[in-house]
């Protein structure tokens, strides 16, 4: 910030003084010249009047012939230490008289009406002012009077005033230029201010004062432009407001009639699982059942998902349904179940080991296998069943999650043609080169477009899949509509950033110091050592291993940090069957190993690597201990933890660094945005981190926490839900005039 203001000062400093000091360059001589020019014009006052006393004198002495008087005249009048000379010329041009002082190389010089033309004449010993005057006696010439006056003083008081002027101008530009960066500062000041209170004021539903009279201007601009930014953000022009799990009811009740809401994901929210104490319940770590999971307790109905705890199946009733949350049940969460080889071919085989590694483009080669392929449509078949079997209407709200079910759309629609089935990718979508490697591309593309709408977290992934569908397959894009024509069907093709549910207030939570004190005690830290945070499933897309280098480089150009700083790493099991994960698992320890030996002094491990699942409850203590949270990931759709770090912290304090990569990095602008390949990039963004003054923290914090608690998931799904609603009404009035047009032409046939 400060060398932002010091920039920012030099943007008027340096101009001005280039202004100044050329001002100067022409201005000194000007100024110089014209002094000069007044003193020799008193000099030439002056040369006469002594002309005017001597001339009397002079004259009587010369008639009586007195030389000696004539030279104590002389004598005496250059007493005067600026007369430096005098010499008296007789009619016939030759010098008669002249003091000792008098250079014999001016001779008698002649002018007219007594005026050298220039009176001014070079020496060695300097400039002198000549000037002769022509005495007359009875209206005769009797000769000429030369008057030579010492010009030095004139030089030295030149010189002067050059410094004086010089001076004058340095104060004056330090004056300016004070003065000026002052106004600059406070109208920027003002003008930041009121430019953040209005985008807060466009973004958030607060109070606002009056707008400050320098933004009025561009204040229409500015709301158009933000419209838009929603408009593309959010994929609709409805202005923002706070959306909730009230809004998402209200919506649900009225947009759409209450009509029924089901979810399909492989992974269950609750996962029931036997431990020597009993049946356990167990969260996932995935960011996806993060974000819908919220919505479904807003919205109660059904959520199929694959049962994969080991005591599922005893805590479901005869229809495979478990009510859930456990403590407050608010939904039916229906399990289906897959046998091991079904799980093994479209969940690891072919969603694992094939689609992950296609979207995400992380350097790990996609691994298609003909019998994975057939487990996919089998289990996407089972899992359009489950759905069809849970519809109470020909015309239900499907949500579709992620990419273990590209084909279920279509197998939905075949049955269900009325349904609005709205399907999220939550990951990345590649570019159609890439996406081309797989061989069942065109089914995929196909099964996809059986959605009513078709979500993305960014407006860049649904182009790359506009993009795929327009190189693929025979289709009509409205890019202006953002829609896909496909046989008869129509989809909706959108961004839609996902989010958090913003936290309630948890009554016995930690302060952030007691949970600072908290967490070092519990790893056996001192009190003040800088801690790091990294939250993520451990799989080679999120960038831990660039992360840890990025902690050893730091340690290497930063050796002062070395024994005050610790990364702590929780990284949850996941997917640890894969040959490909289980190498990553190795490659993360060891390169932990090797940093902590390398810097590792007494007690002290730079970092420290938890490759265990945790409570939510515990991760939160973690990120609000932190100083710094880091996410690094190579590729990543959204990435929630980013956001979960930032919501965590109602102390405004603590630093996110974001990977440019993940979806969360085009809306956390004041996060450290960073390329993890770039290991230098890392460390430095690391440091700076640590060393990040308060205010600047509390500055981006603030900003970035309006940004989530607005931009929440109440609002991802919302804003799906209403575009699903409007589609639905236009359906509605469609069939209702197809209806009344078919009841015309039989009335008309009758
Ligand atoms: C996919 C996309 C997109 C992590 N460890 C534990 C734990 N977690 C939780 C985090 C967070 C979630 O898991 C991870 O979410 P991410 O968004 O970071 O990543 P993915 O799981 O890869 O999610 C991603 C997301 O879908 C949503 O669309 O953002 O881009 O890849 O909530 O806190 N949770 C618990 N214990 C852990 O040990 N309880």
């Amino acid at each position: 910030m400060r060398f932002r203001s010091v920039q920012l000062s030099m943007r008027f400093i340096v101009p001005l003084a280039l202004v100044l000091a050329l001002f100067g360059y022409f201005a000194i001589p000007w100024m110089e010249n014209l002094t000069v020019r007044w003193f020799v014009r008193d000099l030439d006052t002056r040369s006469q009047l002594v002309s005017s006393t001597l001339q009397q004198p002079l004259l009587n002495y010369l008639e009586d012939n007195d030389s000696a008087r004539i030279n104590d005249a002389f004598s005496r009048a250059i007493q005067d230490e600026r007369l430096y000379a005098l010499a008296f010329c007789d009619p016939s041009g030759k010098l008669a008289y002249k003091t000792d002082t008098y250079p014999v190389s001016l001779g008698c010089p002649r002018g007219a009406e007594g005026e050298e033309a220039n009176p001014v004449v070079k020496l060695p010993r300097g400039p002198v002012h000549v000037s002769s005057r022509e005495l007359t006696q009875d209206g005769i010439a009797a000769g000429r009077l030369v008057l030579v006056q010492d010009m030095s003083f004139i030089e030295r008081r030149s010189e002067d005033t050059k410094k004086y002027i010089l001076g004058l101008f340095v104060l004056l530009a330090g004056a300016i230029s004070l003065i000026t960066v002052l106004i600059a500062h406070l109208s920027w000041h003002g003008w930041l201010n009121g430019v953040r209170d209005m985008l807060r004021g466009e973004l958030s539903p607060r109070p606002q004062g009056p707008m400050p009279p320098e933004i009025a201007p561009l204040a229409s601009e500015l709301r158009a432009l933000l419209n838009e930014y929603n408009r593309e953000l959010q994929g609709n022009g409805v202005e923002s407001q706070p959306w909730g799990p009230d809004t998402l009811k209200t919506l649900l009740n009225q947009d759409l009639a209450g009509d029924q809401i089901l979810v399909v994901s492989n992974r269950e929210p609750y996962i029931h699982v036997n431990t020597p104490n009993g049946v356990k319940v167990q969260r996932p770590a995935s960011g996806l059942v993060t974000a819908v999971e919220a919505v479904m307790r807003a919205c109660s109905g059904t959520w199929i998902a694959h049962g994969a705890g080991s005591a599922d199946r005893d805590t479901v009733d005869a229809n495979d349904h478990v009510p859930v949350p456990p403590e407050h049940p608010s939904y039916t969460l229906r399990r289906v179940w897959l046998s091991k080889e079904e799980e093994q071919g479209y969940y690891y085989g072919f969603a694992n080991e094939g689609l992950w590694p296609l979207c995400h483009i992380a350097h790990v080669r996609p691994v298609f296998r003909s019998s994975d392929w057939a487990e996919y449509v089998k289990v996407n078949q089972r899992f359009a069943d489950a759905v069809i079997q849970e519809a109470r209407s020909d015309n239900p709200v499907v949500l579709v999650q992620d990419y273990h079910f590209a084909l279920l759309p279509r197998m939905v629609r075949a049955v269900l043609p009325k349904a609005t089935i709205i399907t999220f990718w939550h990951i990345p979508w590649p570019n159609p080169e890439s996406f081309g490697i797989c061989p069942w591309r065109e089914e995929i593309l196909d099964g996809m477009l059986g959605s009513t709408i078709l979500g993305f977290h960014t407006p860049f992934h649904r182009k790359n899949f506009l993009d795929t569908v327009d190189r693929y397959l025979e289709t009509r894009i409205e890019n202006e509509a953002s829609t896909v024509s496909y046989g008869n069907e129509l989809t909706q093709v959108k961004p839609y950033p996902i989010s958090i549910a913003w936290p309630e207030p948890v009554p016995d939570e930690c302060d952030v110091a007691a949970c600072r004190a908290e967490i070092r005690q519990a790893l056996a830290l001192p009190a003040d050592q800088l801690l790091g945070i990294g939250v993520d499933r451990l799989d080679y897309t999120k960038g831990i291993v660039e992360r840890f280098q990025a902690v050893e480089r730091m340690l290497e150009l930063h050796p002062d940090i070395v024994g005050k700083f610790t990364f702590v790493q929780i990284a949850a099991p996941t997917r640890s069957s894969l040959d490909e994960y289980q190498n990553f698992e190795a490659r993360v320890r060891a390169l932990a190993q090797r940093i902590n030996q390398r810097f590792s002094s007494g007690s002290y491990l730079p970092i420290i690597l938890k490759t265990e699942h945790h409570e939510q409850a515990q991760l939160r203590t973690y990120f609000r201990a932190s100083e710094v949270c880091s996410v690094t990931s190579l590729h990543d759709g959204m990435n929630l933890v980013a956001k979960e770090f930032i919501a965590s912290r109602d102390d405004e304090q603590g630093v996110l660094i974001l990977s440019q990569f993940t979806g969360a990095a085009r809306e956390l602008h004041e996060a450290l945005i960073v390329n993890p390949y770039h290991i230098e990039e890392g460390a430095e963004a690391l440091y700076r981190a640590l060393r990040m003054p308060a205010d600047e923290q509390r500055e981006r914090m603030r900003t970035m926490r309006v940004r989530v608690r607005d931009f929440n998931v109440y609002r991802w799904a919302g804003r799906m839900l209403q575009d699903a609603a409007r589609l639905r009404q236009r359906e509605r009035v469609r069939s209702r005039i197809n209806s009344l047009s078919q009841n015309r032409v039989r009335k008309g046939e009758a």
